[in-house]
């Protein structure tokens, strides 16, 4: 891929966790078939970017092995991108992004940034894809004690900045990078409202921003009723609320469980804009 996917419009990146521990879809895509048939059914609500992962990132979760990592992945990306898919492969680690890339994926989703192995960066430069940088400070068995900050905003952008350098100075193609505010890695839910409502501030570190919000727990936490959190199937009309408001921001896409409706929203948030 010489440059990232673009569609004049935000793009829709659908999730395809092929993890038996995931927290929204509790592990129900486990297994080769289940998880073609759940990537050719975002592919047909309109997903532009299938994003497979074979390592739960949920807080808490211990690290997969990498073989079994692989045998996770492989099998789905090589699938998928023969049925014509833009794949994107979310992986911290340099040997399962280089196997992907073989495989066919056009896209590398970070979310240490390059954190977590120091092979990272330059294994995708010299793979020429797409590299998303997302927002990290740690492990999810550690990250939820990472959360201080001075100013939220601030400090992520400048920690963006550093990935961001890090990965043009290992020759990651400018046009080829896109950075990501991490909702909910080492952050609280307070954290991410600050950050979404200040995005603009982020966009200033001048890449396309992808954000992934779909069901994640502080959408659960502002729908709380008496009975406690609002389960994460039931966060998906918040979601793309959040979604068209997105869109209107101008940001490169977003990460979502639901494809339709996120594709809904971007038309919708589109066609106001247009007037
Ligand atoms: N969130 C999760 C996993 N991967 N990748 C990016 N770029 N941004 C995110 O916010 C992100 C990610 C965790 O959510 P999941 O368990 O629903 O996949």
């Amino acid at each position: 891929m010489s440059v990232l996917p673009e569609a004049g419009r935000t793009l829709v990146m659908g999730i395809l966790n092929v993890t038996p521990d995931s927290f929204s879809d509790g592990g129900d895509h486990l297994g080769f078939e289940a998880a073609i048939t759940q990537g050719r059914r975002l592919l047909a609500e309109g997903a532009d970017i299938i994003d497979v992962g074979g390592e739960s990132t949920r807080p808490g979760a211990e690290r997969a092995p990498v073989a079994v990592e692989l045998g996770r992945v492989l099998p789905v990306i090589r699938e998928l991108a023969a049925a014509g898919a833009a794949v994107s492969v979310d992986t911290m680690r340099a040997q399962v992004a280089a196997d992907a890339v073989a495989a066919g994926a056009v896209l590398v989703n970070d979310v240490s940034g390059g954190l977590a192995d120091p092979a990272m960066l330059g294994t995708v430069a010299g793979l020429g894809v797409g590299y998303v940088a997302m927002h990290w400070r740690g492990h999810s068995t550690v990250m939820q004690q990472l959360t201080r900050y001075d100013d939220v905003v601030t400090d992520v952008a400048a920690e963006l900045a550093q990935r961001r350098d890090a990965a043009l100075a290992a020759g990651i193609a400018p046009e080829r990078l896109i950075l990501d505010p991490g909702l909910g890695f080492a952050k609280t839910a307070a954290h991410n409202w600050e950050l979404l409502s200040r995005l603009d501030e982020l966009g200033r570190l001048g890449q396309p921003l992808l954000v992934g919000a779909s069901r994640k727990r502080f959408l659960g936490e502002l729908l709380a009723e008496a009975d406690g959190l609002r389960p994460p199937r039931q966060r998906d009309d918040a979601t793309a609320a959040l979604t068209a408001l997105l869109a209107e921001r101008g940001v490169w896409g977003v990460r979502t469980h639901t494809v339709r409706a996120q594709r809904d929203a971007i038309a919708v948030a589109d066609r106001l804009r247009r007037g």
